[in-house]
């Protein structure tokens, strides 16, 4: 076989949340690249960070949006959504390098769009190089609409039919540009895998499968059998949830009318899929099961599962669940596409960046070899003297007087640096259960006015999340939370003791911010259903306990940083299963009365949610079946512990040296979480290069 080119790996993601990629004199005052929502995204940044800074070649693949995430106001207490014109501060886009020689039609049934790159130079410590490449779709205003905002709306037709644009816009901009670069430079398409492997992260990249092997097929005669067959051995699809509504599937019309080539190409994989199915003894509901198209759909995350060389989940649990669960009939007859890809952040962001007080004093108890080999961090842990904890005590101290004094200037609000700081940051959804914990407030709440919790150090409970803008659920939690932060600030028997504030706008930079200052990292979602998180990670290697479940990556978190230096509660993703079926949530409600207590102030009047209806939702969704099981996330079954977890926490920090201990350990034991780990297992198991 011909290999003159080394192997090269390609990103391609649907997000991309950089941040301030570029922090350099004169451009401090440039927006958050805001490209992405979350976990997926950032966990894209990192990646490309790690692999530059290991000297391994990995590019990335994306949009290049007009507008970024909206960005967030709160006002009276609701999110409000403004456009995000990253592009326009500071004199727009100056790390961007237009490349008009590189650009390539993407072609619907209605219209070209152009395809225009914009490249971002990707470099390591090192020097090392590589490339982010953003498509921007131009030709006519329908096309530019393409590449405007990231998950426009897809409740009615035109929304979907957008989306699928962008979708596919991306992934054959991508897809073309290496084919033919690589049948440019003189390669075959027989050998196009032995020099490009691109993994897909998550669903939103999957109509590249479909189209490579159109291309192959249509413009350089490669039968179909073999274009599928250098499709498997090209393309890996990593999965990032096992929620159903996120699992895409897309209205075969709706792909038919501006995508006839690809409607039938996919039609056709699912034919060879079915055969195959049939050859290995596959049938019935497990033909069903696996199907990328039944007649009306098609099952994105199938097709991914069928071509995809690795199917890989993004912590332990998680990759079990697929196994088990989302994926189980997938996993009967190809076991061995299955692996696991436990996610991780960059050190240099998420600690030697956002935290140089943390780090000069990491320098000085182990040296700063950490820096580029972040698994020597370990030996922190032969620095659990009671002068060295005073001193991360003291560095702890001043990244929450810097936070205090952040938020204070941007939202108004004044915190107690003495205070333990509670964070929880991250996207707003039901499953990560922030109603939980504003209900655990209320219920801490009434028992420091009731006299039944004493002893109780002062707190900050600081939040940070945006809701999608059509999530009304979501949208109602922030505005309870605001409204609980009133009530506890302005009442003179819990003032001092309890303060609740909503950050605006969480962002990357925010984040950084947040992450270094934190005592107690939130993550308490439903068990099984928080495919890993990342900022637990970031939390636990700037130092903090982690109050959680046992969910996602939390679980490799406590397994190597000790249950003791962490505090977890409530329900297990087996207790779930084994729940989820008889689960009453208004018998809870009638057997405990101080939960009664916290849930009635959905609906007695002490919050005001201003006449939109909001509060009254909220205690439907976890009393009544709606769309979803009434309390559809265990947020009453969890509840009770949850509030003896916090109030547990909140005793061992008067044990100052033992807090201090705890975060250290953690602190010692985040090297795991590195995404250089990450990037290395997946160049090493899955990219091979
Ligand atoms: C799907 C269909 C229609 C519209 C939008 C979507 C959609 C959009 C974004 C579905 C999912 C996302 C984002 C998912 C995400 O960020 N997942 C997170 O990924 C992290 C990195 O692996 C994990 O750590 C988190 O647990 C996971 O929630």
């Amino acid at each position: 076989m011909e290999n003159k080119k080394k192997r090269e790996a390609y990103y391609f993601s649907i997000e991309f949340l950089i941040g301030r990629l570029f922090k350099v004199n004169g451009y401090e005052d440039l927006e958050d690249g805001a490209l992405g929502s979350g976990g997926l995204g950032r966990l894209a940044a990192c990646f490309l960070d790690s692999a530059a800074n290991l000297g391994l070649l990995l590019h990335g693949r994306g949009i290049r949006y007009k507008y970024g995430l909206f960005k967030q106001a709160v006002k009276d207490g609701f999110q409000v959504e403004l456009p995000d014109i990253w592009q326009d501060k500071s004199g727009g886009d100056p790390w961007g390098a237009r490349r008009e020689d590189e650009k390539r039609e993407v072609k619907f049934a209605d219209f070209t769009a152009t395809a225009v790159p914009y490249d971002y130079p990707i470099i390591g410590e090192n020097g090392h190089a590589n490339v982010l490449r953003f498509w921007q779709a131009e030709g006519s205003a329908e096309a530019e609409k393409i590449s405007e905002y990231l998950y426009p709306d897809d409740s009615a037709d035109a929304g979907k039919i957008l989306r699928i644009r962008q979708e596919y816009f991306f992934s054959a901009a991508s897809v073309g540009e290496l084919i033919e670069g690589h049948i440019k430079r003189g390669g075959k398409t027989t050998d196009f895998p032995a020099a490009h492997t691109v993994q897909l992260n998550d669903t939103h990249p999957v109509f590249a499968l479909a189209e490579f092997v159109r291309l192959l097929t249509a413009r350089y005669g490669v039968v179909f059998a073999d274009a599928v067959n250098l499709a498997r051995q090209t393309f890996n699809y990593t999965n990032h949830t096992i929620m159903a509504e996120a699992l895409e599937r897309w209205d075969a019309k709706l792909v038919k009318r501006i995508l006839p080539e690809i409607h039938s190409v996919m039609k056709k994989i699912d034919a060879y899929a079915k055969k195959e199915f049939r050859r290995k003894g596959c049938l019935g509901g497990d033909v069903k099961a696996m199907e990328i198209y039944g007649g009306k759909q098609f099952r994105m995350a199938n097709l991914a599962v069928f071509i995809g060389a690795s199917v890989n989940g993004v912590a332990k649990l998680h990759t079990e669940i697929l196994k088990a669960e989302t994926l189980k009939e997938a996993y009967k007859y190809y076991p061995d596409k299955f692996n696991n890809k436990t996610n991780g952040i960059t050190h240099r962001r998420w600690l030697t960046h956002c935290n140089g007080e943390l780090s000069a004093w990491i320098d000085k108890k182990v040296g700063t070899a950490w820096r580029g080999d972040i698994t020597q961090i370990k030996a922190l842990e032969e620095h659990a003297d009671a002068a060295a904890l005073e001193q991360l005590l003291a560095v702890k101290r001043q990244k929450k007087a810097q936070l205090a004094a952040y938020i204070k200037e941007k939202e108004g609000a004044e915190i107690n640096p003495d205070s333990v700081f509670y964070i929880q940051v991250k996207r707003l959804h039901e499953y990560k259960c922030q109603f939980m914990a504003a209900l655990g407030i209320l219920a801490i709440y009434d028992g420091i006015k009731d006299g039944s919790i004493r002893d109780f150090t002062p707190s900050a409970f600081i939040f940070g999340a945006k809701a999608v803008a059509g999530y009304k659920r979501a949208k109602a939690t922030i505005k309870f939370i605001n409204e609980i932060a009133r009530l506890v600030g302005s009442d003179p028997q819990t003032k001092g003791l309890l303060r609740v504030v909503f950050v605006q706008n969480y962002n990357v930079s925010y984040a950084e911010r947040l992450m270094p200052a934190a005592d107690i990292s939130l993550q308490i979602s439903a068990a099984g259903l928080e495919a890993s998180g990342t900022g637990n990670m970031k939390f636990m290697l700037n130092g903090a306990v982690t109050l959680g479940t046992m969910d996602g990556a939390n679980i490799e978190i406590v397994a190597l940083a000790g249950k003791e230096n962490n505090c977890i509660f409530g329900a297990g993703a087996d207790d779930i299963r084994r729940i989820e079926k008889t689960y009453d949530p208004n018998k809870i409600l009638r057997d405990d009365a101080r939960i009664q207590k916290a849930v009635s102030y959905l609906t007695n009047g002490k919050l005001d949610d201003g006449g939109t209806g909001y509060f009254k939702e909220l205690h439907t969704s976890l009393t009544e079946k709606t769309y979803n099981a009434a309390d559809r996330y265990f947020v009453l079954y969890d509840l009770p512990a949850f509030v003896e977890a916090a109030l547990k926490v909140n005793g061992d920090y008067k044990d100052r040296l033992g807090f201090a201990r705890k975060l250290l350990v953690n602190i010692a034991n985040a090297a795991y979480f590195s995404s250089d780990r990450t990037v290395r297992e997946y160049a090493a198991d899955i990219w091979r290069i």
